[in-house]
């Protein structure tokens, strides 16, 4: 595929959408076509599955497969067009949060989740991702707000556990998944990040008018 597929990953209040954001607005400048998007979500479907993954207390299996379900549903109908067609896709969490929340967290079998990952994928995998660290309070503290959804609300040592499976995913796969010290200062973070990415964006393909 002609475009560049990259996302972002970390516990909750890492600094994913502010970045993403930013890092939209910075590869737009240069003149590429950007879909933003994120997960669980991204299409219509995907965003009624995401109420239903955030809001209903559910079977642990039940969870990882309502995930799923909606990156099914992300891939085939926004992401792999979008590349396609020659876009980068900036997406906030994807398949590495399933292994660290419901993996991780929830003690579902990691190696399975992998395997039900590429099935949903249909075996898209990210050209880089990037793991914005942080520890989980110091995240819940920059919000400033309770808890709020269903996951949000599980205990400190489930978001200890997920953010140990994201430093455990990066170091199973180097090449692809990055850490970033997500408790520096924002354009500290925004700087590391685009170290990360520019090599991957000169040699993507632009796209063609
Ligand atoms: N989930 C799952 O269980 N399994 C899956 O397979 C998938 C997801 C895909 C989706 O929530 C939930 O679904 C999530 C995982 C689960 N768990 N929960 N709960 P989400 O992704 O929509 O939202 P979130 O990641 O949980 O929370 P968030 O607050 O949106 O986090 P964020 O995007 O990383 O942070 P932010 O909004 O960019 O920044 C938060 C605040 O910190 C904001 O005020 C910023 O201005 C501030 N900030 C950001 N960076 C900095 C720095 N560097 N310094 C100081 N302050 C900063």
């Amino acid at each position: 595929m002609k475009g560049l597929f990259i996302t972002l990953e970390g516990p909750e209040g890492a600094g994913k959408s502010l970045q993403t954001g930013r890092l939209a607005e910075r590869l737009r400048a240069s003149g590429r076509e950007v879909v933003l998007t994120r997960e669980p979500g991204g299409t219509p479907a995907a965003e009624v599955l995401r109420s239903i993954a955030l809001e209903t207390p559910l079977h642990p299996r039940a969870e990882l497969l309502v995930f799923l379900a909606a990156r099914a549903e992300h891939v085939e109908r926004l992401i792999r067009p979008a590349l396609s067609r020659g876009a980068i896709v900036l997406c906030d969490r994807f398949i590495d949060s399933t292994v660290a929340y419901q993996g991780y967290g929830l003690g579902l079998d990691p190696e399975q989740i992998r395997s039900l990952n590429a099935y949903a994928t249909d075996g898209l995998l990210p050209d880089l991702t990037l793991v914005l660290d942080i520890p989980p309070l110091l995240g819940f503290s920059r919000r400033g707000e309770t808890r709020g959804d269903n996951i949000e609300r599980r205990e400190d040592s489930f978001h200890e556990r997920l953010r140990e499976g994201f430093l455990a995913e990066a170091r199973r796969e180097p090449e692809r998944i990055r850490v970033v010290d997500g408790t520096a200062e924002v354009e500290a973070v925004a700087e590391r990040i685009w170290d990360h990415i520019a090599p991957w964006v000169s040699r993507s393909k632009p796209e063609t008018s």
